[in-house]
């Protein structure tokens, strides 16, 4: 009964176009993708430092102590599943080449190897660092989704062996070479006194329905005592992005307290997800990761809980589709993700063109993590209003919408470089 008068409410509200002064009901349509902001109803969003006994945190320790393993607990319960605990990793160098590019790179092609047991369960990872820098050099950590030889036209980068994103038909093949390099601005990074790390997300799982069979949900499961349902695909390259972490940490050549994690998409929540698990991440980027990354899941604009959990029910667990038709009932919002990354610097970005993934949505989540960031001296955006485009602002929280549409792109980078020279003293 009450549900079909805050039906008829609604739908009288909706049809007026009235939506911004409608009663905050926890839910929105579920089955209706809106793109129009004046329909996008007033909702509530949980108050991040209000803890289960109701008073509010009020110091950095409070929140690192209490608040914060509370609400990291409740991502994994209800969203990404548990995040399981570390394996020694071993590793080979395949490869390496002191004077790759042309001189500008030293190049090194690892193999990680995840069991301890055997070499069947591995990750290809590829580094380039800057050949003329003393000293271990700051990275950029990413995966990558169609291979390593993808990311940059490099005769010596190994072709993967696995099947790529997103047929999972097809393997790499000589024509794949830098398919992908518009995403991957290596020299620039280079240029900059910066290295840049990544390794295929399909070496941990393949981003297909049934791709958790073989990936490390099924390989790894008795090591890391953790069922494949425990734990979704997004958490899976999280916690890969994190045995990657293990070996920069032994990777002399590589200052492991300088390591940016990023990604875009699917791979941006991921990098999320990655950020708040492993606090090693120095930085955090996402470049326009939407619903289940940076963007507000209760804010009724763009891809929905109900439409991820539908098109992509692997990526988190099975308790996230519980919500599909009552988001108002998850115990978190986004905001909250973006603020267990703090007091480490955060860059969130989203594009104009991008409208799916709701940059009005990812920018007021990062608004919303500021109080956060404040309990440690830390400001973060600094204003409430959305920016223009092209037209980056922030602090220890930084954003930027850019024209264009779905993708990373070299102005994205630049300003990443930009942030990550400024937060690490970079000359
Ligand atoms: C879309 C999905 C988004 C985003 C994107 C991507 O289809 O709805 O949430 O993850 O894929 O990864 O490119």
């Amino acid at each position: 009964m009450i549900t079909k008068k805050k039906n008829l409410i609604r739908f009288i509200c909706l049809s007026f176009g009235l939506g911004t002064i409608m009663p905050a009901f926890s839910q929105f349509p579920s089955d209706t993708i809106n793109l129009n902001e004046s329909r996008v109803i007033p909702y509530t969003l949980p108050d991040v430092l209000r803890m289960t006994d109701g008073t509010r945190v009020k110091t950095a320790g409070q929140w690192m102590n209490v608040q914060r393993p509370f609400i990291y607990h409740l991502f994994e319960e209800n969203i990404y599943g548990r995040f399981p605990p570390a394996v020694p990793v071993r590793y080979r160098v395949r490869e390496s080449d002191r004077d790759a590019l042309g001189g500008l790179a030293i190049r090194k092609q690892v193999r990680l190897f995840l069991n301890p047991g055997d070499t069947t369960v591995f990750a290809d990872v590829l580094l380039y660092l800057p050949k003329n820098k003393k000293g271990p050099v700051p990275v950029f950590l990413g995966l990558n989704f169609n291979g390593n030889a993808t990311i940059i036209n490099d005769p010596s980068v190994f072709l993967s062996e696995r099947l790529v994103f997103p047929q999972y038909r097809i393997r790499n093949t000589d024509s794949s070479r830098g398919t992908k390099s518009s995403r991957w601005p290596v020299k620039e990074i280079l240029s900059n006194g910066m290295g840049i790390v990544t390794a295929c997300y399909s070496d941990f799982e393949e981003d297909r329905p049934e791709g958790w069979r073989t990936g490390i949900r099924t390989t790894l499961q008795d090591l890391l005592k953790t069922k494949p349902d425990e734990w979704g695909a997004i958490g899976a390259w999280a916690w890969g992005l994190s045995r990657i972490m293990d070996y920069l940490e032994k990777d002399k050549e590589v200052n492991a307290g300088k390591v940016a994690v990023m990604g875009l998409s699917r791979l941006g929540k991921t990098a999320l997800w990655a950020g708040a698990s492993d606090t090693r991440f120095g930085i955090v980027i996402s470049n326009e990761s939407g619903e289940g990354g940076a963007a507000l899941a209760r804010r009724w604009y763009g891809e929905t809980v109900k439409k991820i959990n539908t098109s992509f029910p692997y990526w988190f667990v099975s308790k996230y589709k519980t919500y599909n038709d009552e988001v108002g009932a998850l115990p978190v919002d986004q905001h909250e993700l973006l603020a267990l990354i703090a007091p480490r610097p955060l860059y969130v970005a989203s594009a104009e063109n991008d409208q799916w993934s709701d940059p009005k949505g990812e920018f007021l989540s990062a608004v919303h993590a500021a109080p956060v960031y404040a309990l440690f001296g830390k400001q973060g955006l600094g204003t409430d209003i959305m920016p223009a485009v092209n037209h980056p602002i922030g602090h220890r929280i930084a954003y930027h919408i850019r024209t264009g549409i779905h993708d990373i792109t070299f102005y994205d980078w630049e300003q990443y470089i930009k942030f990550a020279k400024e937060q690490w003293g970079i000359k």
